[in-house]
């Protein structure tokens, strides 16, 4: 299944989980496909606040954002398939949900820059995906499954 492994960070932000959404996007990412390997509620305290957002550190919107993303619990998750750093951007819609398209979670689900939903490891930002699971994931948290469907999604899945 070599090719069918790619892993990525996703996770429901705090106003997605007090808005009751975890449910719904957890659902987008099954129907689609995707396998679940490490799921978690947790609350993300200042040091990885600021570890998991550097690259905005010094943006005006630095400190609001951490404060946001601090300010409750959030349902973070490691989602494995085909191309899946970019297949659940796509699904994410744009950072903007006043931007994105019907049919993304962003566009669905959102309607404000600074309350979107969803966090989804960056496709055009190289490892990011691997780097992100790692500051909130152990490896023994992470569960070496197989998906049975996995047969009937890929054409050429092979067991
Ligand atoms: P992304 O979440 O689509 O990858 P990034 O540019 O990486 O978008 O920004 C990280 C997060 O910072 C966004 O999801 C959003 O919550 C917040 N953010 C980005 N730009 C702004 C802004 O201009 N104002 C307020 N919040 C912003
Ligand atoms: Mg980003």
């Amino acid at each position: 299944m070599s090719h069918h492994d790619e892993r990525t960070f996703v996770m429901v932000k705090p106003d997605g989980v007090q808005r009751g959404l975890i449910g719904e996007i957890v659902s987008r990412f099954e129907t689609r496909g995707l396998k679940l390997v490490g799921a978690k509620f947790m609350r993300i305290d200042e040091e990885l606040a600021h570890e998991h957002y550097g690259e905005h550190e010094g943006k005006p919107f630095f400190e609001g954002l951490v404060e946001f993303i601090t300010s409750g619990p959030v349902f973070a998750m490691v989602w494995e398939g085909a191309d899946a750093t970019r297949q659940v951007r796509t699904m994410m819609g744009e950072t903007d949900p006043a931007d994105s398209a019907p049919g993304t979670i962003r566009g669905d689900l959102g309607l404000d820059l600074g309350h979107n939903v969803i966090h989804g490891s960056d496709h055009e930002d190289e490892g990011a995906n691997e780097r992100e699971i790692d500051l909130f994931f152990d490896d023994a948290e992470l569960v070496d499954w197989d998906l049975d469907a996995a047969e009937w999604v890929y054409e050429d899945e092979d067991h």
